[in-house]
């Protein structure tokens, strides 16, 4: 199977969250093996999941509910990893009736012994994952199943309200990197630091990349999004953590110099403006529809704590516009 060339830059998310394995699965769509095709892929996600959520987030935004069949994995335990539990999602894979999504890893690959991570999407013409990497599906997402889509919801018919236009996609790609550096994943850093002077070191650097997003949004260039008028991925890969951030990394990944609503007031706007948006830039609400706060702190809360204790506050846990 030949995986096809990645278009941009894509070394820093090669980083995993707990133990940085590069994903495995780097395959396109469109390629030779994987061709777009209606009703043959699926998206396995948890609504926990930072990287999960921005894949989400563009099969809303794109309007691929009919195109890419998206499947709940709402449970994780630390032996086998993700399974179906039934309570949040079905209480098996919809495609194969299993259990847990470790068997669809070693479906893909016998030998398969790395991490078992969602999101990940699937082939079900030849049983194997296509790709398990957030930031390579959502490029995917973007452009992939265009021909099945609506003109006026193809990428290449939207001009500057493209996810990734043209003329903007170095200055996204070079936020993107440091953003995925120091605020994706400088929550995780900073939470799972196992040293007072890496706590130290990441925490100081996820602070400091807050205040110049915060900077970057003062330019009247960069409103009401990160890159002006439009919704751009720079905006949908910053959302997913920046809506976690006081509910959860705040309190379980002691980032708690300071938080978004209190000390951040254009970023706390901007937030605040893709959370509440149910306009038709949002298909209607995609980000407030898909993102679930309870499970969030549910989900944070047995895997930074451990103890499975959920914290009271803040709430609300968003504010209103
Ligand atoms: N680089 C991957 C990371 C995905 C990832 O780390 N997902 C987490 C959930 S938030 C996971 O499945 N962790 C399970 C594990 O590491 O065992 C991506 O962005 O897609």
């Amino acid at each position: 199977m030949t995986a096809t060339k990645i278009p941009y830059n894509k070394a820093a998310d090669d980083i995993g969250q707990w133990n940085r394995m590069p994903s495995r699965f780097r395959n396109l769509i469109p390629s030779q093996h994987f061709p777009p095709e209606k009703g043959r892929y699926v998206l396995y996600v948890n609504y926990c999941c930072p990287w999960a959520h921005r894949t989400i987030l563009v099969h809303g935004l794109k309007g691929l509910e009919d195109i890419v069949q998206l499947v709940e994995v709402d449970a994780r335990d630390s032996t086998h990893g993700w399974w179906f539990s039934g309570k949040r999602g079905p209480d098996r894979d919809p495609v194969y009736g299993v259990k847990y999504v470790k068997e669809l890893y070693l479906k893909a690959d016998p030998q398969y012994n790395g991490r078992i991570t969602v999101p990940l999407l699937w082939d079900k013409k030849h049983e194997t994952i296509v790709n398990n990497e957030s930031s390579e599906i959502i490029r995917i997402f973007f452009e992939g199943f265009d021909d099945f889509l609506p003109v006026d919801k193809r990428e290449i018919s939207k001009g500057a309200a493209a996810f990734v236009p043209t003329q903007l996609r170095t200055q996204i790609d070079t936020l993107n990197s440091w953003v995925y550096d120091n605020v994706n994943n400088g929550v995780y850093k900073a939470g799972f630091a196992s040293s007072q002077a890496a706590y130290d070191e990441h925490v100081t650097k996820l602070f400091e990349a807050l205040d110049r997003l915060e900077y970057h949004l003062s330019e009247a260039s960069h409103y009401p999004y990160l890159f002006g008028e439009h919704i751009t991925e720079a905006d949908i890969r910053l959302y997913t953590t920046l809506i976690r951030f006081d509910i959860s990394y705040y309190t379980l990944f002691k980032c708690n110099k300071k938080m978004i609503r209190s000390d951040y007031p254009r970023l706390h706007a901007w937030l605040r403006r893709l959370y509440w948006n149910e306009g038709p830039e949002t298909a209607g609400g995609v980000f407030k529809n898909t993102t679930f706060f309870d499970a969030i702190k549910r989900g944070y809360s047995s895997v930074a704590a451990g103890n499975g204790i959920v914290p009271a506050g803040p709430v609300p846990h968003i504010l209103p516009l």
